[in-house]
């Protein structure tokens, strides 16, 4: 299949997917009961290589993160003539995030998409992502993470188990809940916000007054539903694949992280891997990066819309309170992210 072809068939696959995911006729796990445990390991797209690589998720099979994940598991397939092709298991059936991350370095888990903040857990490299407001625009993310900065990330992993190929994304995160809107920092002051498993997304929401409380993605559906939380942030596109908007009346485009999603494959395997081998799996990652990440923005281009004609009450609130309200993030960081690379990537803006 040619390139071309592969793009065109990723666009058509997400349109459809995107219908399902609005107009309910999926079988997402929107209802928040965890994934049946796949019967005998059977996952949900399987290629036909002879060897047939695992890949797991923690979300909806409509997401750009599996979509993105099927477009490089074709690309693999064609490239190595049949070789290697991958299965992909979403929605945390093989495990939450930080799960995954352990059974990509165990090598029970061949290959994964996740969000950046769980993987400080296993390594220090990635903190300066998780930032407020560190990138202006995804232009500015796709200068650092593309380029010296990324790679210096990637390899800082040398020796944990877990080999990063190229730098997905999962997008601007945007905070909903079933309050209140939200405009000015203050609105959030009191609400129980589910945050990831990560310290500085932890704190920038103590920074403005909210009760941040952790929680792996797996298990939110159910405790918005139920009130545990109030709240939670993520970007457009999982708050649509996972139909958080049946259970969050509001959603504030605040865009104060962003969240890349690198493309992670277990040591073991990397190191299987024949020189060419290797090659071919590197250069379909970064191939599959225009393709994911073009799925992603096709999705937020739309998505507001969409999620309004859901019942969302949205609003855009001006985002300079809120930086200067998290502001104070950075100085707490700044010894352990360092301060010459955080200024190193604010250089990098527009
Ligand atoms: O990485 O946990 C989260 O909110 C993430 O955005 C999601 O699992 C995708």
């Amino acid at each position: 299949m040619s390139k071309k072809t592969l793009k065109v068939l990723s666009l058509l696959l997400v349109m459809v997917f995107a219908l399902v995911t609005v107009t309910g006729c999926g079988g997402g796990n929107g209802n928040g009961e965890p994934a049946p445990a796949p019967e005998n390991g059977e996952p949900e797209a399987a290629g036909e290589g002879e060897i047939v690589l695992r890949a797991a998720t923690s979300v909806d099979m409509s997401h750009p993160y599996n979509q993105g994940m099927i477009a490089y598991g074709e690309m693999l397939e064609e490239r190595t003539n049949g070789k290697f092709s991958i299965e992909v298991y979403p929605d945390a059936q093989l495990g939450s995030e930080r799960e995954i991350i352990e059974g990509i370095q165990m090598g029970t888990i061949d290959v994964t998409v996740v969000s950046t903040a769980p993987l400080a857990g296993f390594s220090d490299a990635f903190l300066v992502t998780d930032l407020p407001f560190i990138f202006e625009d995804k232009p500015h993310a796709y200068r650092v993470l593309d380029g010296e900065i990324g790679q210096s990330i990637f390899d800082q992993l040398e020796g944990t188990g877990i080999v990063g190929l190229a730098f997905w994304e999962n997008g601007f995160r945007n905070i909903t809940n079933s309050q209140r809107p939200i405009e000015v920092p203050e609105d959030v002051q009191g609400l129980k916000i589910r945050t990831m498993e990560n310290q500085i997304h932890m704190d920038s929401f103590r920074e403005v007054g909210a009760d941040p409380t952790p929680m792996a993605f797996g298990e939110l559906f159910t405790a918005l539903q139920q009130g545990t939380v109030d709240g939670q942030e993520n970007p457009l596109p999982i708050i649509a694949t996972s139909r958080f908007y049946e259970v969050q009346d509001h959603l504030a485009l605040t865009g104060h992280f962003y969240a890349p999603a690198p493309l992670l494959i277990s040591g073991a395997l990397w190191d299987s891997l024949t020189d060419e081998e290797k090659t071919i799996f590197q250069e379909a990652a970064n191939d599959a990066t225009d393709i994911q990440r073009g799925m992603i923005q096709e999705m937020d281009d739309r998505l507001v819309e969409e999620l309004e004609a859901e019942g969302m009450q949205i609003t855009r609130p001006d985002v300079g309170p809120w930086q200067e309200a998290m502001a104070p993030v950075y100085e707490q960081w700044e010894d352990t992210i360092g301060a010459e690379l955080i200024q190193q990537i604010q250089e990098m803006g527009n």
